[in-house]
């Protein structure tokens, strides 16, 4: 009989399995994006994005402000102790910091991997329910994805979004969604770019949490078989997914412990163990609920079996704060670099399961309260 091994792995893929001259690297970059304590700051807004948050603090939004308010963040000294990733829009893969060097290459020398998000945003789905939604970007994907390489990315994210209504979505954009999510991760892995997967179930609308579970477990095994198919390589991703809530608009909210339970249940129901790590995203939660119910999935007696490293990708629940802090005014910048640290840390105490809702709320009065005007 043949090596048994060779048996195994032609049993394993009948394509014979994806290959990337990357995989190694890809395989230390996951380790570094998914380090302890650390995660992944999203600041990939696009240009329509930002003018939502400039809106907000009465701020014109052209290249230069963007430029600065990117910096902001990411030039907050120890930002590396909480901080593995960032995620950029092209443009600001481009810009630079202060001292001329361009961002990513001012992360990679602190420490903190430099991403890119690759989608080029939401389409109108048509079939399906009314309102969903489906993501665009794929034609010419590898070249953008192999400039973006280039141009010193590692990690890239793509999102898809989901809308619950009437307690479901429609069968159709679960399975297109699940085919563009993978094909963006292997193309992704062939040009060196350690793919995030971020299926979103939105918070939005009147549904349960029990009706939350039912979705995102349909949406993330759709997801999940999608990429068996397409032969991803396991070891060399991440998965950015909602955690598991009840419809903001339902009139009720979920304790931590609940939301823990339904999300870390879910997540066992669908995804392999060889995923290295799950990076959430805060999809309109508050600062502290975000922190809270991060830290309640990573306390020690959960009792629920999590193989994979569970942390933040957050935008709004990293920024929110920091960007009223700091109200588009240069003398801001000590003041809410200060916030913006202060949420970095509690995150960082929530992935290791250690964060004190109490300590929090009090660091936080504090900080506004002594800081500036805004
Ligand atoms: C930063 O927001 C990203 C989407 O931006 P556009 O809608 O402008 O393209 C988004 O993908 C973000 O990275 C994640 O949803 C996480 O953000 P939140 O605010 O949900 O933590």
């Amino acid at each position: 009989m043949s090596n048994r091994v060779e048996v195994f792995k032609a049993q394993l893929s009948p394509y014979g399995g994806l290959k990337s001259k990357y995989y190694e690297e890809l395989k230390a970059t996951v380790k570094q994006m998914t380090a302890p304590g650390k995660g992944l700051l999203a600041a990939d807004e696009s240009v329509g994005s930002v003018d939502k948050r400039f809106k907000g603090i009465n701020l014109e939004n052209n290249a230069e402000n963007r430029r600065k308010y990117r910096a902001l963040m990411i030039g907050a000294a120890g930002i590396e102790q909480y901080v593995s990733g960032v995620i950029f829009h092209e443009e600001t893969l481009t810009q630079k910091m202060d001292d001329g060097s361009s961002f990513p290459e001012y992360l990679t020398r602190i420490g903190i991997v430099p991403g890119i998000k690759t989608d080029r945003g939401l389409a109108p789905l048509i079939v399906g329910a009314p309102g969903e939604q489906c993501t665009e970007g794929l034609d010419g994907y590898v070249a953008r994805a192999q400039k973006y390489y280039k141009q010193g990315a590692r990690f890239c994210k793509w999102r898809n979004t989901y809308q619950i209504q009437n307690g479901t979505v429609s069968e159709h954009a679960i399975h297109i969604n699940a085919e563009t999510l993978a094909r963006y991760a292997v193309l992704s892995q062939q040009a060196g770019l350690v793919p995030i997967v971020e299926p979103e179930v939105m918070i939005d609308g009147t549904h349960s949490i029990e009706q939350c579970f039912a979705v995102s477990v349909r949406v993330w095994s759709a997801v999940v078989s999608a990429l068996h198919r397409h032969g991803v390589m396991w070891d060399a991703m991440l998965l950015k997914p909602n955690m598991v809530v009840p419809g903001a608009e339902s009139g009720t909210v979920a304790s931590p412990d609940e939301v823990a339970r339904y999300t870390v249940w879910a997540l066992g129901r669908t995804l392999p163990a060889q995923v290295a790590g799950v990076t959430f995203l805060s999809g309109g939660l508050s600062e502290v609920q975000a922190s809270e119910y991060l830290a309640a999935m990573n306390r020690p007696n959960l009792g629920i079996a999590r193989p994979w490293r569970l942390t933040f990708s957050y935008a709004r629940a990293l920024q929110s704060s920091a960007l009223k802090a700091w109200g588009g005014k240069d003398e801001n910048f000590p003041a809410a670099r200060r916030v913006f640290l202060h949420r970095a840390k509690m995150n960082s105490l929530a992935q290791l399961g250690t964060y004190d809702r109490a300590a929090d709320v009090k660091g936080s009065e504090s900080l506004y309260v002594k800081g500036h005007t805004y």
